[in-house]
């Protein structure tokens, strides 16, 4: 199967979909989109992705969007390991972060933001808060379940979207101290090799 991956080396939401090409073993090939250079508005790009988002997964030519929905597409070509998508407690972490952390601080909102006035001090204050508030909740809801990772002692899907949600916090400088479940769980998973090759600085052009 022939895998086209469209990215952005940052976008969190593609750095999922990398994290998971890479567990499953899967080979793909990655098309950059640069979204400080606005390329996910081009009209090409809009064409084959009306949402203008990174990421989307060409496969043998169909176009996947969502990046939880790619990884539940790719737990289903790919059994091993098993992501659990459909577990609600696995997928309820994940749309902790995915459905109500990261939307609110993507960056057409930081732009949005900006052309309303507010200046880059108070936007920063905004995307911290939104962290701070996901993570005290993820925190709560995740530590009795959790094991070597977020779900317990097996890689799922909520540690998949945790890992690219804590590179986001940390550029932010946000003090992740009362959240030991969550640095736990991350620095195991980013320990894992398919993991640490999705990162970012793994990936920069
Ligand atoms: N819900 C989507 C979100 C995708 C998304 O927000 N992608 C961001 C990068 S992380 C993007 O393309 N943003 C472009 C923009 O804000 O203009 C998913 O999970 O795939």
């Amino acid at each position: 199967m022939k895998l086209i991956l469209y990215d952005y080396y940052r976008s969190s939401a593609s750095y999922r979909v990398r994290i998971a090409l890479n567990l499953k073993g899967a080979d793909y090939e990655r098309v950059p989109v640069n979204l400080l250079e606005g390329e996910q508005q081009d009209e090409s790009f809009r064409a084959i992705n009306p949402q203008g988002f990174v990421p989307m997964l060409e496969a043998d030519g169909a176009r996947l969007t969502q990046s939880l929905a790619i990884i539940a597409w790719l737990d289903a070509q790919f059994a091993e390991p098993p992501l659990r998508p459909g577990d609600p407690h696995v997928l309820a972490l994940a749309l902790t972060i995915a459905a109500d952390i990261h939307p609110v601080n993507n960056l057409r909102v930081l732009k949005r933001l900006a052309k309303l006035g507010i200046d880059q001090a108070a936007r920063d204050d905004w995307y911290r808060h939104w962290i701070r508030e996901g993570f005290a909740a993820l925190e709560a809801l995740a530590a009795p379940g959790a094991g070597r990772f977020l779900a317990g002692d097996r890689v799922t899907l909520a540690d998949i979207c945790l890992v690219p949600q804590m590179y986001n916090a940390r550029r932010f400088e946000v003090d992740l101290s009362p959240y030991p479940t969550l640095v736990r769980a991350e620095s195991e998973a980013a320990a894992l090799a398919p993991v640490a090759a999705a990162h970012p600085d793994r990936v920069a052009p």
